[in-house]
């Protein structure tokens, strides 16, 4: 098949609110500095509507889409500043290499491997800061949804699709560029180690590179979906000492209890209707070392930010909020010490770091499995768009 398009289904999306569509695609050769990949798995998850309708606080509603990855979903909905149509979406896909382009050195035909929606090229200013996982070299072409060179690998009915976040993982065949692909332990199970493409690297690495949670201190994780779970699996390999875990879904009291979580608090159950941060900083006798947003919820955010304790407590931004939703606090916070922060794919530099999690994988260090409540074929895609009234998807993973 090297050098020759490759006819596959993937599940494309024409316009933004409608359901994905099955469809036979055409999916080009690779290019200079380029990868072609059999996709395996896809991760799939649920998102909480809180983001779509961040009408925030308590009344959010509680109500999943299970079947697609956060990003996916909120691209899908049209509401991504960046989201464009006709596309071909996912970016949690693990999969292996069909064949290379002309000057590929990092990954051969036959590699496993997963997809990165944050390449490392290793030459341009970020990557060489040594203070960011974000690489700058092909940003701007993959915000548009090309490849690096301004064209598309995929058509369909005549039309060209576009790419996805530089990885488009919803299709059985892709094409990425040769740094937003890393190789990784061919006897690790693909239809885990997808998950470690987006949802558990983003919360892990977010508590142990971004915030590098120190021994014994206290943490609150806000938001226990697959990102805050694994916020809560980092900050226990760090050594934490109290782990506190907010949610609006009190079925979320047992998951974030299996990962290690010390208390659990459902912010509308507070009697008095006591803001949930000043509810925090009483129970810790002033406040948080670390807290975490994984919910995307702008005014869970300032709580967040809010529940840090004076002096040094710092908080990390790990949820996407809506388009057009802003942050605000007052400036005091931050004049006492409190530090507001962020991070993308928990700031792990995908080529350099992503193996050896794959390995701690292996070696029974990183949960993995835990996270896996669906299964579901490419066909069986567009079930993901299907309310559910239930909080109890954590990841659903795709076999393509
Ligand atoms: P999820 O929907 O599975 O989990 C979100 C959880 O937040 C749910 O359990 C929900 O009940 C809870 N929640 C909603 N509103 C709340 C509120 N007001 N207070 C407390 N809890 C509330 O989502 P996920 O897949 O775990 O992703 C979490 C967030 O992280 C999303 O916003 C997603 O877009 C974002 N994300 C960011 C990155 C990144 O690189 N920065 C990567 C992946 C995901
Ligand atoms: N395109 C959106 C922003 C989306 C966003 O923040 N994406 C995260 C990854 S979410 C994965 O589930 C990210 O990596 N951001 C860093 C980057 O460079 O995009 C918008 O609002 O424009
Ligand atoms: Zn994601």
């Amino acid at each position: 098949t090297a050098g020759k398009t490759i006819t596959c289904k993937a599940a494309v999306a024409w316009e933004a609110g409608k359901p994905l569509s099955i469809e036979d695609i055409e999916v080009l050769p690779p290019r200079a500095h380029e990868v072609r990949i059999k996709i395996a798995y896809t991760g799939v998850c649920h998102t909480a509507l809180a983001r779509s309708n961040n009408n925030g606080g308590d009344e959010s509603i509680v109500l999943t889409i299970c079947g697609i990855a956060s990003i996916d979903a909120y691209t899908l909905s049209g509401k991504d500043p960046e989201g464009a149509f006709p596309i071909v979406l996912g970016h949690e896909g693990a999969g292996i290499v069909e064949s290379v382009g002309e000057g590929v050195t990092n990954v051969k035909p036959g590699d496993h491997v997963i997809a990165l929606y944050t390449p490392e090229c290793r030459e341009c200013k970020f990557c060489k800061s040594g203070k960011t996982n974000l690489c700058g070299k092909i940003r701007a072409t993959q915000g548009r949804g090309v490849m690096p060179d301004g064209t598309s690998r995929f058509r369909c009915n005549g039309k060209d699709l576009l790419h996805f976040m530089g990885c488009s993982t919803f299709s059985q065949y892709t094409v990425v560029a040769d740094i937003s692909v890393v190789a990784i332990n061919p006897e690790a199970p693909m239809d885990r180690t997808c998950l470690l493409g987006c949802g558990i690297t983003t919360g892990y690495g977010a508590a142990v590179v971004t915030a590098n949670v120190e021994k014994g201190s206290s943490v609150a994780v806000f938001g226990a979906g697959c990102v805050g779970l694994s916020v809560v699996q980092g900050a226990v390999k760090n050594g934490a000492g109290r782990i506190i875990v907010i949610d609006i879904n009190d079925g979320k009291e047992e998951w974030a209890k299996k990962f290690g979580a010390t208390d659990f608090v459902n912010p509308t159950k507070i009697p008095n209707n006591k803001p949930i941060q000043d509810y925090l900083i009483e129970m810790t006798d002033g406040g948080l070392d670390y807290t975490f947003d994984c919910t995307g919820n702008v005014k869970v955010m300032r709580a967040a930010l809010e529940a840090c304790h004076k002096g040094w407590g710092q908080s990390i931004i790990i949820g996407v909020a809506a388009a057009g939703e802003e942050i605000s606090t007052r400036p005091f916070q931050l004049v006492t010490g409190r530090v507001w922060r962020g991070c993308a794919f928990g700031g792990i530099k995908g080529r350099s770091q992503l193996p050896d999690l794959v390995d701690d994988y292996m070696t029974g260090k990183l949960k993995v499995d835990e996270f896996i409540t669906h299964r579901k074929t490419l066909t069986q895609l567009n079930d993901g768009f299907q309310v559910m009234h239930e909080g109890n998807c954590i990841r659903c993973v795709v076999d393509m």
